[in-house]
């Protein structure tokens, strides 16, 4: 019935105009299967390799499509995705592309649903979900390498903690970026939008930490639940390996300044969720600074501490996070499907992160397209958290996505 009768691949454009891969799974029974791959801006060193989408296109085609088509059932998606390991040969998707077999393997998953007549979430395992959907987490101000001249940190978060549904939140998270919009122009401060359609001015983190406190805060009295802030500084990109130093313009703080500056940033702002602190390599410095912000207060309904969070650190993948985990480093690790090439690699992350007491929150990338995968496989996975943006059509695909998957719609 769900056996593979039909693959197709193309070049899409994603969100920042650069060509993307695309695929359609057909099934035996007619079921129809398609997804897009997303591309990040600040790679991790570790990630599984994003190939030039027609590269990585050709490869898949010689090497993952025959495969594909002989004998594979799209309802097991972990027989899919070890055809598509398979096919590869390597550990990091290098020959095929993981562009190529992230959307692929989440090509299949959706033919998969499509044959059964459910929703994507339900067939990912999400029948016994339980009753609270992932919060949203809302880019509002950012720069690094997300947008030119503008903060040092990559993302100032609003954190919808006290939401009572993931559609308050994402509407919440959308009025923070409109105060933020309106408190910069008060302030004198020009601001076109990053790639992930972020505010992206040209002023320092404290700045912008004190114009996204001042928005949440509105918007917090405004719609009567908890708001929090949120960061994630992409540490690695600021990290200039020669120097052992994180450069800051002009400035440089060395690993125990980051560390002591990020510890009182969580301390002063009550941060309650904060992204690679530290470069990607620092599993013993992460481990220090999770032992001292890790456990403490702010609480919520999410986590009884700060979230720190592995991107770059752990990449998706289950032997750095096991690394991670025997380390006490992080206690949060951010999941995306593209970063390890398969929904099988992303499961197995966030299974293991959920035996160790690691929150997994399931993030789009940079560069996006309508794909909606990932608001599923929040929803699949009961994570806590889904970083996905606040405006534009490629963010607001998932954020909308989830509010349908929300009202069972
Ligand atoms: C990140 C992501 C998404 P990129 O660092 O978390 O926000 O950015 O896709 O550029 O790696
Ligand atoms: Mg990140």
């Amino acid at each position: 019935m769900t056996l593979v009768t039909d693959v197709v691949l193309r070049r899409v454009l994603d969100s920042r105009g650069n060509p993307t891969v695309e695929a359609d799974i057909r099934t035996e029974s007619g079921g129809l299967g398609r997804a897009c791959a997303p591309s990040g801006a600040s790679t991790g060193g570790f990630e599984a390799v994003e190939l030039p989408a027609r590269e990585a296109i050709a490869a898949a085609r010689e090497h993952a499509v025959p495969r594909l088509l002989d004998g594979v059932y799209v309802g097991d998606q972990r027989s899919v995705d070890r055809a598509l390991r398979a096919a590869d040969g390597t550990d990091d998707f290098s020959r095929i592309g993981a562009n190529s077999a992230v959307a692929l393997s989440m090509a299949a998953a959706h033919a998969a649903a499509d044959v059964l007549g459910a929703p994507l979430f339900q067939h990912l395992g999400g029948a016994f979900r339980g009753d609270e959907a992932p919060v949203p987490l809302g880019n509002v101000i950012g720069g690094g390498e997300h947008a030119a001249d503008a903060t040092d940190f990559q993302e100032f978060l609003a954190v919808p903690v006290g939401a009572p549904s993931a559609e308050a939140a994402a509407f919440a998270n959308a009025a923070v970026h409109d105060a933020v919009g309106d408190l910069l122009a008060d302030r004198g401060i020009a601001a076109g939008k990053g790639d992930e359609g972020a505010w992206a001015p040209a002023i320092a983190d404290s700045e912008a930490l004190a114009v996204l406190a001042e928005a949440v805060d509105s918007v917090a009295a405004d719609v009567g639940f908890e708001m929090r802030m949120g960061l994630d500084i992409a540490a690695t990109e600021l990290y200039d390996e020669t120097a052992g130093v994180y450069r800051y313009g002009d400035t440089a703080r060395s690993p125990d300044e980051q560390l002591a500056h990020v510890a009182e940033l969580i301390e002063t702002h009550d941060l309650v969720y904060v992204e690679d602190p530290l470069t990607e390599t620092e599993f013993a410095g992460f481990a220090t600074l999770t032992e001292r912000v890790g456990g403490q207060p702010p609480a919520t309904a999410q986590h009884d501490g700060t979230l720190l969070c592995g991107d770059d650190l752990f990449v998706t993948s289950v032997e750095r996070l096991t690394r991670g985990i025997e380390a006490g480093a992080a206690n949060s690790i951010l999941v995306k499907p593209n970063q390890v090439g398969t929904l099988t690699g992303a499961f197995d992350a966030i299974e293991r992160a959920r035996t160790a007491g690691y929150r997994p929150v399931v993030s789009h990338r940079s560069g996006e397209t309508e794909d909606t995968t990932i608001a599923h496989l929040a929803v699949a996975t009961g994570a806590p958290y889904l970083k996905t943006g606040t405006v534009g059509g490629e963010r607001t695909a998932k954020l909308n996505e989830l509010i349908r998957i929300e009202h069972n719609a």
